[in-house]
């Protein structure tokens, strides 16, 4: 089997869960490459070392533009911070590498442009990880909507709920806490949660016209773990929108890191003429359904436990009734990649879907920004 040497930029969260994907492929995909853990990347050498060697990176590089000029660097993975995306992928792309950068794909739609401009140019495979497409019951919505089960779509709601930083005393800035600090994440919730609903909304409901949004900052300042000082917070703690889909459907997303008692519960439900579905990342492997033609005497919701092998990847895995869940939406993630790359075919969602789901956000912010309606 032909190797693909991979080398992955980031020792954070998603560097593990990128890393426990390649870990996970070979033992229960057939992918077309089998993949190497060549270099790990991180501009703090100790964490480099520390991560290389628990997860086998053969070699490690604190410098990406050294890893990336390698000749024995097929794949750059991106799990840095939002910041460093564009600026890596472009690199990247230049140097002709295949490509998965994880999510929001850029800090700006501007960005984003250049970033799909570069891939397009040099012709190199290219992903952004909206993960949660690939957790099977999420993978199987989508089967059933586009075999037409729902009929007409009427309503879209999703909300992504957190609560880890109410407190006033959490500082911004640096390792995990990056995410706080706007200059570097972009946005608070809306690219960093809202992105992941809007994502599966466009992939499942097709594309958004317009945007009213409603966006706060409930703690105003925060120290930042960097310059030491008390710095103004500039990102969206809460963010909720309403939208219209090109299908004539309406949207409603919430999302915020104050909701006392929720730790990632991402929900979605979707309304059409015929049938509903609803999912929820705490039951994940769960989707709800409901389907008004069936016989009254037995209509009501059925929660089709996303198990059996005829679902969507589930053959891959165990026996029917035992559960997967977030880390191997991943390990999707990378066998599709995987198998498209080797035929010349594109996975979605590709950069050039990431940065619509970024012009949706950007319209987002800047709706709440301006309390005004906003055309995407
Ligand atoms: C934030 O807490 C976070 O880790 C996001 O960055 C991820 O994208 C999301 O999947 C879970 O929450």
């Amino acid at each position: 089997m032909k190797k693909l040497n991979v080398g992955l930029i980031g020792c954070g969260f998603m560097g593990r869960t990128h890393s426990n994907a390649h870990h996970q492929i070979a033992q229960f995909f057939d992918a077309p490459y089998k993949t190497v853990l060549r270099a790990i990347c991180d501009v703090n050498e100790e964490k480099a070392k520390a991560f290389g060697a628990r997860w086998g990176y053969e070699t490690v590089e604190t410098d990406y533009r050294k890893m990336i000029a390698r000749k024995d660097i097929d794949l750059v993975e991106i799990t840095t911070p939002n910041n460093t995306h564009a600026e890596i992928a472009i690199a990247a792309a230049e140097a002709g590498k295949m490509i998965i950068c994880e999510k929001p794909l850029a800090l700006s739609v501007e960005q984003g442009e250049k970033m799909v401009a570069a891939v397009e140019k040099a012709g190199v495979p290219n992903l952004c990880s909206y993960n949660y497409r690939r957790v099977p019951a999420v993978t199987l919505a989508k089967q059933l909507i586009d075999e037409g089960r729902l009929g007409r779509i009427f309503h879209y709601r999703a909300n992504f709920l957190q609560d880890w930083t109410i407190s006033t005393d959490l500082p911004q800035g640096g390792d995990a806490l990056w995410r706080l600090d706007v200059k570097v994440a972009g946005s608070g919730v809306t690219g960093d949660l809202l992105a992941h609903c809007i994502d599966t909304a466009l992939w499942l409901n097709g594309g958004v016209t317009e945007v009213c949004a409603m966006t706060e900052t409930f703690i105003k300042e925060r120290k930042h773990n960097i310059t030491g000082k008390v710095e103004k917070v500039g990102i969206d703690d809460a963010c909720s929108f309403m939208c219209r889909f090109k299908n004539g459907s309406l949207g409603l997303f919430e999302s915020t890191r104050y909701a006392r008692g929720h730790k990632a519960l991402y929900t979605f439900e979707i309304n059409g003429e015929h049938a509903s579905i609803k999912w929820d990342l705490h039951d994940p492997h769960r989707l709800q359904y409901f389907d008004h033609r069936d016989q009254s005497l037995v209509r009501g919701w059925r929660s089709v436990h996303v198990t059996d092998g005829d679902m969507p990847y589930m053959g891959k895995w165990w026996v029917p009734g035992l559960t997967i869940g977030y880390a191997e939406s991943f390990v999707h993630q990378l066998n599709d990649f995987l198998v498209n790359a080797a035929q010349g075919k594109p996975t979605a969602p590709t950069f050039r879907d990431a940065l619509e789901t970024q012009r949706v956000c950007e319209r987002v912010i800047e709706s709440g920004k301006d309390r005004a309606w906003k055309t995407v």
